[in-house]
């Protein structure tokens, strides 16, 4: 029998407790959003199939079960990580400040050449917002990460994130050279299908793509 994929990415997702994660999670592999009782269960990982450039790619996306709330994420979480999804809450300044501990974290145990990305989740709350965009740029800017502004509620740029990592990875798996930074806006948008963009025109809110 056929394999059901061609490349296997296993990603994690990392952050302060309270930023999002499980629900970005949920949000990308089965497009829904459940506030009350996502956020009280642990899950391990989930996986969604995508397509880049023809290819089947398989995401096996950790989740980490709570454990982020004493900062005591082991190695073993990071092991064979091949891409980390560095989530904070723009309307929490401390889970931003603490993101230079994430990536202190990242440094020691994970794989030194593991492509990582920054995501500012909860964008759908303008009015509690603590930290702009603009800080958010900046500290990507300063270790190298791709940026985002996302909504797991309202799905803004979750698809956009997902597919940006995996892209990153699969370019450098295939000895390519793709540069994060600056440039990783143009990569996301080429990426959005049309069917994507359909189901994003009707959405409420909107997060601003950089
Ligand atoms: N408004 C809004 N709330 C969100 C968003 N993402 C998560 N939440 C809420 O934030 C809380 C924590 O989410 P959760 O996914 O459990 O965070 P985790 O601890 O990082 O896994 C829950 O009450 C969610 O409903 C978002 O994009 N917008
Ligand atoms: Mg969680």
């Amino acid at each position: 029998m056929a394999k059901a994929y061609d490349y296997l990415f296993k990603l994690l997702l990392i952050g302060d407790s309270g930023v999002g994660k499980t629900c970005l999670l949920v949000r990308f592999a089965e497009d829904n959003f459940s506030p009350t009782f996502i956020s009280t269960i642990g899950i391990d990982f989930k996986v969604r199939t995508i397509d880049l450039d023809g290819k089947r790619v398989k995401l096996q996306i950790w989740d980490t079960a709570g454990q982020e709330r004493f900062r005591t994420i082991t190695t073993a979480y990071y092991r064979g990580a091949m891409g980390i999804v560095l989530v904070y809450d723009v309307t929490s300044q401390k889970s931003f400040q603490n993101i230079r501990t994430w990536i202190g974290n990242i440094n020691e145990h994970a794989s030194s050449d593991v492509e990582r990305m920054l995501l500012a989740n909860k964008c759908d709350m303008p009015d509690r917002r603590m930290v702009a965009t603009e800080q958010g740029q900046k500290l990507a800017a300063e270790y190298q990460l791709r940026f985002l502004e996302t909504s797991a509620k309202s799905g803004s740029n979750v698809e956009e994130a997902f597919f940006l990592l995996a892209k990153g990875i699969k370019a450098k798996l295939d000895g390519k050279r793709s540069a994060p930074g600056a440039s990783s806006g143009a990569a996301s948008s080429e990426q959005r299908g049309g069917k994507q963009r359909q189901r994003e025109s009707g959405k409420k809110f909107r997060c601003e793509i950089l």
